[in-house]
């Protein structure tokens, strides 16, 4: 209870900020997109990173508050990046269930995008296999809104939820990230690394992008790249970083 009324505080107090880390392609250059990554930052104090923090907030409406920040935070950003020729491409944004399952998440999108339009077609949104399962009903009709609004659809942690690969069929996803789970023995373990390569298969078919999270070693990477896999995200091509930061990481790439 204490955190939640110090997160609600710092909210207020604009203490939360954005990292961004970078997903790059194939050849190791192509930046395909950045994702956002929620801090906390109390004044004279050490940072409190997000695992410590968004399951509280998960567990009231506070989430909902937080996440609306990311998102305008994320789309001021964007159009910022837009207009000056800098940043990347594409953002993506980590959406918790209860936030995307709230009443008004689709109608203050659309309002978002109404104020900064440059984030059609530029902004993401990954959510879980479980946010999407908790409702599937529901989910297909909001996904489907969320496409026509011109916005990207990523399933996060995929593969580690006890679904089936059915839901994929009738949902609207342009994105699959591989989960760490799944990265970490790629280059040892002969039964994670078929894993993979039947999840590539999977999303080549479904016309989706993969992209594998937490890669740390040259090995993994290099045997990802033996799989086929497109798009690559993990400390081994760049930390979650500041904005300035990562301003000066992408001219470096450029
Ligand atoms: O950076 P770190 O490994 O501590 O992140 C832990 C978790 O916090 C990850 O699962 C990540 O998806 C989640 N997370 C990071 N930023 C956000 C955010 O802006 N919103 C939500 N809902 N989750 C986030
Ligand atoms: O659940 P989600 O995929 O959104 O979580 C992203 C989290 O993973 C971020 O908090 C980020 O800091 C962390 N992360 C990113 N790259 C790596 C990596 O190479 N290794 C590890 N251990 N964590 C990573
Ligand atoms: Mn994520
Ligand atoms: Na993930």
């Amino acid at each position: 209870l204490r955190l939640s009324n110090a997160l609600q505080q710092a909210l207020k107090n604009e203490e939360l900020a954005l990292h961004f880390q970078p997903q790059v392609s194939l050849n190791g250059h192509g930046v395909t997109g950045v994702e956002a990554l929620l801090r906390w930052q109390p004044p004279g104090q050490p940072p409190i990173p997000p695992g410590h923090f968004i399951p509280v907030a998960e567990e009231t409406s506070l989430i909902c508050d937080i996440g609306n920040w990311v998102l305008a935070r994320a789309c001021e950003r964007l159009q910022h990046w837009h207009r000056h020729g800098s940043g990347p491409e594409r953002l993506s944004v980590n959406i918790s269930a209860r936030h995307f399952h709230s009443p008004d998440f689709t109608t203050r999108l659309e309002t978002l995008l109404l104020q900064f339009p440059a984030c059609r077609h530029r902004l993401t949104l990954e959510v879980t296999e479980s946010v999407i399962l908790e409702n599937l009903t529901e989910s297909r009709t909001r996904m489907a809104r969320l496409k026509e609004l011109g916005l990207g659809l990523s399933i996060d942690d995929f593969g580690t939820g006890y679904s089936s690969f059915a839901y994929l069929k009738e949902l609207p996803v342009d994105e699959l990230k591989l989960d760490r789970a799944f990265i970490r023995h790629v280059d040892t373990a002969p039964r994670d690394r078929a894993i993979i390569a039947c999840i590539l298969a999977l999303a080549r078919e479904l016309n989706m992008t993969v992209v594998a999270e937490g890669v740390e070693t040259e090995a993994q990477r290099d045997q990802l790249q033996r799989l086929g896999c497109p798009a690559f995200q993990g400390f081994l091509m760049a930390r979650p970083m500041p904005e300035q930061a990562l301003l000066e990481w992408l001219s470096g790439t450029r």
